[in-house]
């Protein structure tokens, strides 16, 4: 289509230029042939005339009379008869006073000529043209007869002459974009009717122009059909069927997980000092904590609430979640340097910035490194020390152990060990400034699978293993093979558990609606945006308030009509790019409440504080849009978990194209939020949406989510992870038995 539209440009730019050079020749040609037309006018007319003139030269008033007989000529506007001293010796009553003899002598001497001379001029009345053609007198003498010729038909004719070839430009522009388009149409239907037919032909049947793309959509066929059949049919992913794949393609083995964040947060309550049980702000958590649920087993994580230490038993083992126990958490207790160093220093000021392209600089310091290979060793053990197998399944999870998996394989030889990266990985270039590069990638090898969201972050991954390390790639089946042993690196975009159990107990949209605007302050039928992050420079939070700054000043009529929530957790607080961040935010939020606000009307509303995922299910369904502006995401679940929320099938999701979740909600409004403009367009664009299309997009949404939800993320995984086991254990018998 866009090959036809440039094809279609094309064709019109090189048509209007051959126009339009036609158009300079017609306009030469037709004036050098006006031209000698007048000339040979000219000179008949003065010919006829000659000897009555000079009969007459001496008689004034017949010598006149012979001069506008001259000017019968319909184009001749008048004549007179100049003396051989070139003064005006008579003329007829209606010659220009401005074109004398004596000015039209001296033009010409100007002009280095002596007989027959013509100049083109503009006369206030038009375009005219004087001539001088010698006549010689009977007392010997040269005099001459001028001559006025109206020339304003000459442009009359030329402006035809261009508007007859305009009107052809256009009949021929739209004759070809007629036929542009009836072939285009033509052979599009040819093209599809043979697509069709190689696609449910035999392939040796097949045009070759459309051999790659067989090859393609035949191995998509291919893998979706396998997918089926292995997935068991047509059933959506639930917990029950996750619990019954680990029980049919892994025996119901135990899992042990190792995150550096726990699900459950025990925090002594200010004031009171109750133990209070908390929900972190985390992605990974939202996204594994259900896997846990439906497989049971134990969360190594680290122990970071204030009263965690006051819930574990002897074996820094708590049963969660609280009051429906079915895993453990097994904390592990870091101190405040190994906490510094580890999670602060090398996870969160090297390698977070290093994965997101969101122009913060990375910053690696040895003492950082030196606690970081500490504690992944630390966690690593205490992963060894849960399982009570030989082989088990072991899910190590994200940038914080990126040791831990070779760490894991040297004591467990055996274990099938998953490892999934929640962020971004970037270009080997990019990974290339890391000076622990070598080390990093070498720890994930130790995975049986290393799964990343996106298929650009495992070829991103790929290219890094190819541009620092001794290994061989086998692309075929996208694994990286070392010392016999391989580690398949595959997309498993994550998601979010379906349904969502918070939903369960959140009131219904309407009702949310009207609460929320009470709460805030807000009339009844205020519209209103939500955005819900970590308070991460990576979330594109300033981006997003300056869209709403850019928004209020396009669109006067949204002031004091529109607010936009910003629930913001803190988050790393320790780290002083999140203080400045915060501090950055904070103002200009206060900033533009200064610009549009005023007593009664906020349009920010910025809430700085972590809050109960409840809480968060019922700003989603308060809002009318939801903007997420992250400036680089892995995934991001709150596009994910504001789609769960909408059951009535409004609101309108705008999403950063640098999120992975852009790749799967396309129907959602994709922009670039680097683009203010662009980016507060599509919040007026939200805001004005009609219900039928906010329906239609967040129907087809919907179902995307419910069936690409976390249950399959984790069961692809998980019989991924079988088939492995089965293929290493036909393997190692086989080896057994080798001479
Ligand atoms: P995160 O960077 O933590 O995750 P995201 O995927 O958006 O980002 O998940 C954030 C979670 O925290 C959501 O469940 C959200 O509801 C919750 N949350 C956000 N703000 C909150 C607030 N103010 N109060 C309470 N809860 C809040 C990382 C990667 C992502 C990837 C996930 C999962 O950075 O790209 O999607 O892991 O792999």
């Amino acid at each position: 289509m866009l090959r036809n539209i440039s094809t279609f440009l094309g064709f019109l730019v090189s048509l209007g230029l051959l126009s339009w050079a036609g158009l300079a020749l017609l306009t030469g040609t037709t004036r050098g042939w006006f031209e000698r037309d007048l000339e040979l006018r000219t000179a008949l007319a003065v010919d006829a005339a000659r000897a009555g003139l000079v009969a007459r030269w001496e008689e004034p008033e017949l010598l006149e009379k012979r001069l506008l007989d001259l000017t019968r000529d319909e184009r001749i506007m008048a004549a007179a008869a100049c003396s051989p001293a070139g003064t005006t010796h008579s003329s007829t009553e209606v010659f220009p006073t401005v074109l004398s003899c004596e000015t039209l002598f001296s033009r010409r001497r100007a002009d280095g000529e002596r007989g027959n001379w013509a100049r083109q001029i503009d006369l206030p009345s038009g375009p005219a043209r004087v001539s001088l053609t010698p006549l010689l007198l009977s007392s010997g003498g040269e005099g001459a007869v001028a001559l006025v010729h109206d020339t304003s038909y000459v442009e009359r004719r030329e402006k035809t002459a261009r508007n007859i070839l305009v009107a052809v430009f256009g009949f021929l522009v739209l004759g070809a974009a007629a036929i542009t388009v009836i072939s285009g149409k033509l052979a599009r239907r040819d093209w599809t009717r043979d697509l069709r037919r190689a696609l449910l032909g035999p392939a040796s049947l097949a045009g070759d122009e459309f051999k790659p793309l067989l090859r393609d959509v035949r191995a998509l066929a291919q893998t979706l059909a396998e997918e089926r059949e292995r997935d068991g049919k047509n059933a959506r992913w639930s917990a029950e069927r996750l619990r019954s794949t680990l029980t049919e393609h892994l025996h119901g083995e135990r899992i042990v997980l190792l995150a550096n964040r726990e699900p459950y947060v025990h925090q002594f309550a200010a004031g009171t000092g109750a133990v209070e049980v908390l929900h972190p702000a985390s992605g990974l958590v939202t996204a594994l904590e259900p896997v846990m649920r439906a497989c049971s087993g134990v969360w190594v994580a680290h122990g970071s609430g204030s009263a965690d230490r006051s819930v574990v038993d002897s074996h820094d083992r708590v049963a969660v979640p609280p009051g429906e126990e079915s895993y453990q958490i097994r904390r592990v207790w870091l101190t405040e340097e190994e906490e510094n160093g580890y999670y602060y220093g090398l996870s969160n000021e090297g390698l977070w910035p290093l994965c997101h392209l969101a122009d913060a600089r990375p910053t690696f310091r040895a003492e950082d490194w030196e606690n970081y290979v500490l504690v992944n060793q630390r966690f690593s053990d205490a992963v060894c020390d849960e399982v009570d197998v030989d082989d088990p399944i072991i899910l190590v999870q994200d940038y914080h152990f990126a040791l831990a998996p070779k760490m894991i394989r040297e004591r467990l030889p055996r274990a099938t060990i998953l490892v999934f990266w929640h962020i971004p990985w970037p270009n080997a270039e990019r990974i290339g400034i890391c000076p622990w590069r070598e080390e990093l990638i070498a720890g994930l090898l130790g995975a049986s699978i290393l799964g990343f969201h996106t298929k650009q972050h495992c070829n991103n991954f790929t290219d890094s293993v190819d541009a620092f390390m001794e290994t061989r790639i086998d692309r075929e089946h996208q694994a990286i093979v070392q010392g016999g042993r391989r580690t398949l690196v595959r997309p498993y975009p994550i998601s979010i558990e379906w349904p969502v159990r918070w939903l369960e107990h959140t009131p219904p949209v309407a009702s949310c609606r009207e609460t929320i605007r009470r709460e805030l302050g807000l009339a009844p039928d205020c519209l209103l945006g939500v955005g819900v992050d970590r308070l991460d420079y990576t979330k594109g939070i300033e981006e997003r308030l300056s869209a709403v700054d850019a928004l209020l000043e396009d669109s006067p009529h949204l002031r004091g009509k529109f607010t936009f929530v910003q629930l913001a957790a803190p988050s790393r607080t320790k780290i002083a790019r999140y203080q400045q961040l915060n501090d950055r935010v904070t103002a200009l939020a206060a900033q533009i409440n200064e610009r549009w606000g005023d007593g009664a009307y906020r349009p920010i509303v910025l809430l700085r504080s972590h809050h109960e995922p409840a809480e968060v299910f019922r700003f989603y369904r308060a809002c009318d849009l939801c903007y997420v502006s992250s400036l680089h995401d892995g995934m991001n679940l709150v596009a994910k978990e504001f789609v769960a929320a909408r059951e009535d099938e409004e609101g309108v999701l705008i999403l950063s194209e640098f999120t992975g979740a852009a790749r799967d909600l396309t129907e959602a409004i994709v922009v670039n939020p680097y683009d203010i403009k662009q980016a507060s367009a599509a919040m007026a664009l939200a805001l004005r949406m009609p219900l039928s299309e906010q329906k239609l997009r967040m129907k087809s949404m919907r179902r995307l989510v419910s069936e690409f939800n976390v249950y399959r993320w984790a069961g692809r995984m998980l019989v991924d992870a079988a088939e492995l086991r089965r293929k290493e254990r036909t393997f190692g018998r086989l080896a057994a038995v080798r001479p």
